[in-house]
């Protein structure tokens, strides 16, 4: 028994108007090939280039942990130097991940290497993010904050996409308060004994290479998995859907703060009540 996904759709190139009508407007997902072929970053982007430019900075890193209450909300598990990661990522399997690493902040000059494509969306210019991760590593089921649409550029190394639209939330033991999924499922290989309404989920998927796109439509939930060590970038822009908008607004201004207050009252028994309400909603839903 597998997970229900389908092969994202692969184009070549795509002009605006057809990004507009086949993608954005339905909201389906998409992979882009060949579209920064011209860009400086296309040739010059790999782990060794970052290490290079960017090898003296302390870059926040994160593993596959279980949340834990003492932790702040996406608060890094370790820090090591930028040349020390990519040995490392070259050197051994690893769960150290950097996650949502902003890019232009850290090295300005990085600017010159891109452009920010025209697919008729504004792009918020001051927010692209870097993660880097290594073989057979994964990014955890969640979805982004502000469910925005985003654009994700791969490079260097392959890496496995499985995603899920807003609608799917009822199959997927997702955490209340909290953007992510229950983190024992392994999504590479579920455990359908246990979490059986997975089975009702309808899902995407893709293995995206390098200087290729992966266009995420608004809140859909990701996870990515890095069958070798690589790293991508994402640009993104903001949702368009009232829902998804207010949505944001929500988890940025409410959720996310009483989530830290609830984790400082409250301590473990927060993150295990959560854990069960995940559980207990799904059940219900599948009856
Ligand atoms: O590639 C990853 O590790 C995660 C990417 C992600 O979560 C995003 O682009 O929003
Ligand atoms: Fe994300």
């Amino acid at each position: 028994m597998k997970l229900n996904l389908q092969n994202i759709p692969r184009v070549k190139n795509i002009k605006k108007e057809n990004f507009i009508k086949h993608y954005f407007k339905p909201q389906k997902p998409v992979v882009i090939e060949g579209f920064i072929e011209d860009w400086p970053a296309y040739s010059k982007w790999s782990l060794d280039y970052m290490k290079a430019v960017a090898g003296e900075k302390i870059v926040p890193l994160y593993d596959d942990r279980p949340v834990d209450y003492k932790d702040g909300f996406n608060e890094p598990h370790a820090k090591m130097k930028m040349k020390d990661y990519v040995d490392l990522l070259k050197r051994e399997p690893t769960r150290y991940r950097i996650f949502l690493w902003n890019v232009l902040k850290e090295i300005p000059k990085l600017q010159q290497d891109f452009s920010y494509p025209d697919f008729g969306l504004r792009l918020m210019k001051s927010l692209p993010m870097m993660f880097f991760g290594g073989s057979d590593s994964y990014t955890f089921m969640h979805y982004d904050i502000d469910l925005a649409n985003i654009f994700h550029f791969h490079f260097e190394g392959k890496k496995q996409c499985i995603l899920y639209d807003q609608k799917q939330n009822k199959y997927l033991y997702k955490i209340p308060h909290s953007l992510i999924t229950r983190e024992d499922i392994d999504f590479a290989n579920p455990d359908f004994n246990k979490w059986p309404a997975l089975k009702h989920a309808k899902g995407w998927t893709c293995e995206l290479n390098h200087g290729e796109i992966l266009y995420m439509p608004e809140g859909y939930w990701h996870y990515m998995r890095y069958l070798t060590p690589g790293f991508s970038m994402s640009l993104r822009a903001i949702a368009r859907n009232p829902k998804h908008f207010s949505k944001a607004i929500y988890n940025v201004f409410v959720m996310r703060n009483y989530d830290n207050l609830m984790r400082r009252i409250k301590g473990q028994n927060w993150i295990d009540w959560k854990n069960n309400q995940a559980l207990k909603r799904t059940v219900k839903q599948e009856i």
